[in-house]
């Protein structure tokens, strides 16, 4: 009988785990298609626009060609690139940034990024970059006569690790969420699933350098609310988004958590509604078990009234991949919105 009991237990043990993992992985969603009015794919993104943000005046900036464990892509030997777009334009289309010499451009596989105006109305753009799979912070000048990045300077510390996303506050000043604690894929999914939270949100200046935040399983998208009181974190493998108040000292209190079903990425907010917009996988055994043939989806949800006590929250896009693949982040700007994906196209669309 004994030797029959070690087995039994091994096996429902085993069932136990795989039925976590695909809860935890939302293994069984589909969604319903949703599309505003008038999508186009933009031409010229077909590896990737992981993350998006936009200056006040309507220039985008688009990160592609994410390398990323356990992640697919469709150019591996590809060195990433920055890509501009102007959404003033009726019909936009995207410009690859060239990159100043003497930056290692065969090894720049950018990730989350984040633009910071200074009082002279200069224009940075933070680029979290992962060359050989380590995680450094770039900052590049803008220069938009000529469209293009003039590298400043490379940030490398030792709690800027497994770097996801950033939010620049000031000259090197910033925020970044740090995604996983391992760095090799099977290590990096199984502290998701058994919940290790060795996780972090940084706080970064050239004085401080500090954990502000823990108590994260996957943070991911960073972003800040219009009147700069609040941090938005997305936890990509809680499915929820942490609502944070920033301190003078730049510490942060957890307000509340607004629980989904769906795993956040990227978070923007849109500069004339404070809504805040993310880029969403409803499905993540599809993104880790990538099958051409049934690939993962995208969604995007848009939650007003973030901070009250009932945030309202829908969908406004939604495809079973047919058209695009792992949706990642979503910008609005003036009735227009911007999509970008992990590793595929990216979606202009009419709101
Ligand atoms: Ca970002
Ligand atoms: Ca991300």
């Amino acid at each position: 009988m004994g030797k029959l009991v070690v087995p039994t237990l091994l096996g429902a043990a085993l069932a136990l785990i795989v039925a976590f993992g695909r809860q935890k992985l939302n293994a069984s969603r589909e969604v319903e298609p949703v599309e505003p009015g008038n999508c186009q794919l933009i031409e010229g993104i077909e590896n990737g626009s992981e993350d998006i943000d936009v200056l006040p005046s309507g220039l985008a900036f688009i990160s592609s060609g994410l390398k990323y464990p356990g992640m697919p892509s469709f150019a591996p030997d590809k060195p990433g690139q920055i890509f501009l777009m102007d959404l003033n334009k009726p019909n936009p289309h995207v410009q690859e940034l060239s990159i100043s010499n003497g930056f290692d451009k065969a090894s720049f596989n950018p990730h989350g990024i984040s633009t910071f105006i200074d009082e002279d109305h200069n224009v940075y753009l933070y680029v979290v970059n992962h060359p050989h799979m380590e995680s450094t912070l770039e900052i590049f000048k803008f220069d938009e006569q000529q469209r293009s990045l003039v590298h400043l300077k490379t940030i490398e510390h030792e709690l800027l690790k497994s770097v996801n996303d950033i939010l620049v506050l000031g000259p090197e000043q910033f925020y970044a969420t740090r995604d996983h604690y391992f760095t090799k894929s099977c290590l990096m999914l199984l502290e998701m699933l058994i919940d290790l939270r060795w996780t972090y949100v940084l706080y970064y200046s050239p004085k401080e350098v500090k954990v502000v935040a823990r108590g994260f399983n996957s943070p991911n998208g960073i972003t800040i609310s219009p009147d700069k009181k609040y941090i938005y974190v997305a936890d990509v493998a809680d499915k929820n988004i942490h609502v944070m108040k920033i301190h003078d000292n730049r510490d942060l209190t957890l307000l509340k958590v607004i629980q989904l079903d769906t795993s956040v990425d990227n978070l923007t907010v849109d500069p004339d509604t404070g809504d805040v917009l993310a880029g969403c996988h409803p499905n993540v055994m599809k993104l880790i078990l990538y099958n051409p043939k049934d690939p993962p989806q995208s969604e995007v949800l848009r939650i007003q009234d973030i901070l009250s006590e009932k945030p309202r929250i829908n969908t406004v896009y939604a495809n079973n991949g047919s058209i695009l693949q792992a949706s990642s982040v979503a910008f609005a700007y003036k009735r227009k919105l911007l999509i970008g994906t992990i590793f595929d196209k990216a979606l202009y669309c009419e709101l």
